[in-house]
């Protein structure tokens, strides 16, 4: 009788292992976010992508639930579906949506996604253990334009400001938008937040040529006070470049250590299969030193195919290559919006069977392997 219970416990153990293999304990005292007052919750999300290169990197797919090519969610609301999932039977673990027109108080964003659907959405897939990542294509505040229109507008929304009224308005909508999302037991749901990414390019309002750095830097300063002031406590911030030269485009712009809790950079490959690999490598180098200067976590926060369509080796023999040992805790593909406008894989796509064989190799993680990095306190 001994020996059997004994034999028990011992199977409970291995079983325990195995099943529960990356779920450690953690000390929050250790950990040291932009945000001293985050949530416990953003803390845990914190260690787990720091803890997720242990293993390989994470897929991500920006919309990845919302829409695909020719389906959208809407039109069957009780089916989780996503381009990925079709292709490969996983779902990604990383999820990003975009708040763009969140500032603006409208019901959808500016890809026409209903900003009740990304809540659900959010909500079903942080359950399942993913990751969840948000950018901001907000509107120009000075011309009500878009992102892409680049009048100057960065020194109107500082303190002291013309447009500074509106700014806290508008930043104020989308504090309510981040302290709406609740898990099952009414928590904050921790999330990343890549505000005013791309800056060293001249295409936004808040790029290179359309603010100074010395601004840009206060408007990520000033915007991550005032979401203090509305006591939103569930944000990792993310800072990510364009393509950088060097590392002094990486500094330029950077805020500061206390601002920032993980580095990305956004890279697509424009100028074709070498450049591309180049790029890659080059600034995920760069990302690599600076992010062990300061014990933060990397990731390639968007990248995609720019000619979908093409290259039926892209995953294997494009993409992979560049990030395989790169450190970096996620990558995520741009949005499927149509046909001439996706980044990803869908189930007739000339690269789908090659998306299959990277799904396999060991350092791709999806939705269930990525869930099982986790942290108890
Ligand atoms: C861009 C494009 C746009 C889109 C925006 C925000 O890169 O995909 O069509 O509106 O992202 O998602």
């Amino acid at each position: 009788m001994k020996y059997i219970v004994k034999i028990g416990i011992l199977l409970t153990f291995i079983v325990c292992m195995t099943s529960c293999k990356s779920t450690y304990r953690i000390n929050l005292e250790d950990i040291h976010l932009a945000n001293i007052k985050a949530s416990e919750k953003t803390k845990i999300l914190y260690e787990r992508i720091k803890s997720i290169p242990n293993d390989g990197f994470a897929f991500g797919h920006q919309d990845a639930t919302i829409y695909g090519i020719n389906w959208k969610q809407p039109d069957s609301p009780l089916k989780l579906r996503s381009d990925i999932r079709d292709v490969s039977g996983k779902l990604p673990a990383v999820h990003g949506y975009d708040l763009g027109h969140i500032e603006l108080n409208h019901s959808f964003n500016l890809d026409t996604v209903s900003f009740v659907l990304m809540r659900d959405q959010v909500k079903k897939m942080y359950k399942k253990g993913a990751i969840i990542t948000f950018s901001w294509h907000l509107d120009n505040p000075v011309t009500d334009g878009s992102s892409w229109d680049t009048t100057a507008a960065v020194s109107e929304i500082l303190k002291g400001g013309l447009k500074r009224e509106k700014y806290e308005n508008w930043v104020s909508r989308l504090s309510i938008f981040f302290k709406s999302l609740k898990d099952e037991k009414d928590q904050p749901i921790p999330v990343v937040f890549r505000p005013f990414h791309e800056m060293n390019g001249g295409w936004f309002w808040w790029g290179e040529g359309n603010c100074s750095a010395e601004d840009y830097k206060e408007l990520w300063r000033q915007t991550f006070m005032l979401l203090q002031q509305n006591n939103v406590q569930n944000l990792l911030f993310a800072y990510s470049p364009n393509i950088m030269q060097s590392k002094e485009d990486f500094e330029r712009y950077y805020p500061g250590d206390e601002y920032v809790d993980i580095l990305g950079v956004d890279i697509y490959n424009y100028g074709g299969k070498e450049a591309f690999l180049r790029n890659i490598k080059t600034n995920l180098e760069i990302l690599r030193s600076e992010a062990q200067k300061r014990s933060k976590p990397y990731a390639l926060t968007e990248t995609g195919n720019i000619n979908p369509g093409s290259d039926p080796d892209w995953w294997t023999e494009n993409l992979y290559p560049g990030i395989k040992d790169s450190g970096i805790a996620w990558v995520l593909l741009w949005r499927n919006a149509r046909l001439d406008h996706y980044f990803s894989t869908y189930k007739d796509d000339v690269t789908a069977e090659d998306f299959r064989e990277f799904e396999k190799l060991e350092e791709t993680l999806f939705l269930d392997q990525v869930k099982k990095i986790n942290f108890k306190l």
